[in-house]
């Protein structure tokens, strides 16, 4: 296996023995294979489209299927099979109703029956297959992972039933290139990797429209830290549909919902938190699932990402859906809960009442920009000096500890804006506010990477400069591939000055590097105390 997508891969290079994310061999090799039959799709969808013909349930049905590759997804081999072979069959059906044929390549390439026959086959698919140009090489890497990204936010739009056929024709016109017969020099495929972010942008857009014109804006919303006494199920991952339905599922059965990692700022949607039974949040990040749910007295359900291996002592309570797949637990298919329902109900549940702390979530664009006057007398006045998003994934390293140091060390004249899971290194600290306005604003989850922007070009439209001339500073960090493609969407955007960490990603080669750093002056990050210093002078 060869696998180098995500920031924790082994010894900052490759996984190659076994993903440290517990990834076997046999599934990035189906993972790969994966990827190479939606090559071919795309190549038959982009012939197809040319035709006239674009088939929405095939579209969705790649953006999913792509998705599922992400880190942390899928680790069910089994799974992967089903959809290698409906991806083909998919791309037969298409060829037919579009009159064409491929002879050679990914669009001609028929799945093998069994699971050993498709891992040798993987071969073909495999990154290190690929002898191109190093820098040519790490900008393909750089598009398929932002792809990755793109097609988990462009599937989490479409289960809300907000779909562009462009998003996904750019995923088509993506994954084809390097088989469409294109020869494409170092620049192309920096510009396809542009393409890539700026589709995200809509993406996202239509990620927001969905969420918010379904469960309503976000208001600002105190989230208990704590528990009180009743069943209880916790849920994870990002998606606010299965988290509805859990919750309708589960009104007046004697179950308290919490939720786990990114679902955090789902409490402060209007149509969520109109259940009483919606009640708190449990643990941090993702990668301390381990550390943390031995202690929870319930079920637990993982929507998309990001699952660990679930460790013996909790593993008959861990139920997942949608993408979300690890071989042995129960899969819960067409919104159906119940045997999460029952699982919570057999369980003793938490028997004290302790309420604990609270934190603040509900600081999207809707809310922010409701203050928005506020906000401006307040930098116009010097209450303001500067903001900071800080936001990204978290994970494992300990180098991740500067983000909780960085907002810690920030002066008590600045304003800092977070999202995404990286938030739980200092979400529950007390920075205190400014006139009215708190001083750590939580902007919400990765997807709602679209409210941060819209709120950065909200403040530049009010000072009337650009979002490079704002008193903003970005302080990422990065773990997966949606934090890939956020990272392209604010590159296509012009955004200048980003700081990157804790590491820089292992597919980016020191040309490509020099690119951005000449072109965009990305940086990786130092210390909290240098990078303050030289952001605020
Ligand atoms: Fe975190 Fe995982 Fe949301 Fe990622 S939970 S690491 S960027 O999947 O998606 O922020
Ligand atoms: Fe390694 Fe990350 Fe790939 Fe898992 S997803 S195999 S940790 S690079």
């Amino acid at each position: 296996m060869f696998c180098n997508q995500c920031e924790q891969t082994a010894k900052g290079t490759g996984c190659t023995t076994i993903g440290v994310c517990g990834k076997q061999p046999e599934v990035s090799a189906l993972q790969d294979l994966t990827v190479y039959a939606l090559r071919g799709l795309a190549l038959v969808a982009l012939e197809a489209r040319k035709k006239g013909i674009v088939d929405p349930a095939i579209d969705h049905y790649g953006a999913k299927a792509l998705f599922t590759t992400l880190t942390n997804v899928n680790f069910d081999p089994a799974r992967f099979q089903t959809y290698i072979n409906e991806i083909v069959k998919h791309r037969q059906a298409l060829a037919v109703r579009a009159g064409v044929s491929f002879s050679t390549g990914p669009a001609s390439f028929q799945p093998a029956a069994t699971l050993d026959a498709l891992g040798a086959q993987a071969e073909i698919a495999a990154l290190t297959a690929d002898k191109s140009d190093p820098d040519i090489v790490s900008l393909k890497q750089t598009l398929l992972y932002g792809m990755k990204g793109l097609a988990a936010y462009a599937d989490h739009a479409a289960v809300l039933g907000q779909t562009d056929p462009e998003v996904f024709a750019f995923l088509f016109k993506g994954l084809a290139a390097g088989y469409d017969g294109v020869q494409r020099d170092l620049g192309q495929w920096v510009e396809l990797a542009l393409e890539c972010g700026k589709t995200n942008l809509r993406a996202m857009e239509l990620l927001d429209a969905g969420n918010t014109g379904t469960y309503g804006h976000p208001v600002p919303t105190q989230v208990p830290l704590g528990h009180r006494k009743n069943k209880c199920i916790l849920v994870s991952g990002h998606d606010l549909r299965d988290l509805h339905e859990l919750l309708k599922q589960t009104e007046g059965k004697g179950i308290d919902i919490y939720t786990h990692g990114e679902m955090l700022p789902t409490h402060g949607y209007p149509e969520l938190k109109k259940y009483p039974h919606f009640y708190g949040h449990f643990g941090t990040a993702w990668q301390n699932q381990h550390k943390e749910f031995p202690a929870f007295p319930g079920a637990i359900l993982f929507t998309t990402n990001c699952i660990q291996k679930p460790q013996d002592s909790y593993k008959d309570r861990v139920f997942t859906t949608g993408l979300v797949g690890w071989p042995g637990l129960v899969h819960c298919e067409n919104y159906d809960f119940s045997a999460v329902i029952r699982k919570a109900l057999e369980m003793p549940g938490f028997t004290d009442d302790a309420p604990g702390k609270n934190v603040m979530v509900g600081f999207g664009r809707n809310t922010v920009m409701s203050v928005a006057g506020q906000v401006i007398d307040a930098v116009k006045s010097g209450a303001i000096r500067h903001f900071f998003l800080v936001g990204g994934c978290d994970g494992a390293k300990p180098g991740r500890n500067y983000y909780t140091e960085f907002v810690e060390k920030t002066p008590k004249d600045t304003v800092v804006l977070t999202l995404a899971c990286g938030k739980f290194r200092f979400f529950d600290k007390e920075l205190g506010d400014i006139g009215g306005i708190p001083r750590l604003l939580d902007v919400g989850q990765c997807n709602d990477a679209y409210s941060a922007i819209q709120i950065a070009v909200a403040l530049a439209g009010a000072f009337e400069c650009g979002v490079n001339d704002l008193p903003l500073s970005l302080v990422l960090s990065w773990y997966e591939q949606k934090a890939v493609v956020i990272l392209l969407t604010l590159l296509a955007l012009g955004i200048k000055d980003i700081r990157l960490g804790p590491s820089l990603p292992a597919f980016i080669t020191p040309n490509v590097l020099n690119f951005l750093v000449q072109n965009y002056n990305i940086k990786p990050i130092t210390t909290p105390d240098e990078d303050l210093k030289a952001i605020l002078g």
